[in-house]
């Protein structure tokens, strides 16, 4: 089975949390963190810092791993392949987030989430993550992306 590293960064920020508009690629129109694939030779830290910097220009401070989710997708070919996805939220950060050609920077309050414009994994885990709680989770995908099965776990 092919499998990808990934991270997906959470900026967070007096109850609110950045969720860009992704423009293009994979996730397009749908709100998400910020994020995309660990490359061959760096840490997965590394990446999460990369990706930021790349698609929003910012300097990110610490990150605070969060959770580690499997997103297991089965194409019509049967071929089925699983992206990891490495979370992290951060409250320091140097810039403003911009708008560059994959992503449009939106601030949400945490307490509402625009869910119906985000992945549908997301309500499963995402507020756990936002108030602190720490999680590994595994999501299987339908080839018409809906969810098939899934689990979420406490760490
Ligand atoms: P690029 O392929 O554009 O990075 N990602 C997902 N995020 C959520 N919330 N749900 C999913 O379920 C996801 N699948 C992938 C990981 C894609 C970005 O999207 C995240 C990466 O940050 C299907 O490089």
């Amino acid at each position: 089975m092919l499998k990808r590293q990934a991270t997906l960064c959470f900026l967070m920020q007096k109850g609110e949390v950045l969720l860009p508009m992704k423009k293009r690629g994979f996730g397009k129109d749908r709100f998400n963190g910020v994020g995309g694939k660990v490359e061959a030779g760096e840490t997965i830290e590394e990446a999460a810092r990369r990706e930021v910097f790349e698609e929003i220009a910012v300097e990110v401070g610490p990150l605070k791993k969060m959770a580690t989710i499997e997103f297991f997708y089965r194409e019509t070919s049967k071929e089925i392949w699983c992206q990891e996805v490495h979370v992290f939220t951060a409250t320091e950060w140097k810039g403003t987030p911009q708008e560059s050609d994959e992503m449009a920077p939106h601030w949400f309050p945490i307490q509402s989430l625009p869910f119906e414009k985000m992945w549908s994994d997301d309500p499963y885990w995402l507020p756990k993550v936002l108030s602190g709680e720490s999680l590994k989770a595994r999501f299987h995908y339908t080839p018409e992306i809906t969810i098939e099965s899934y689990e979420v776990t406490p760490l």
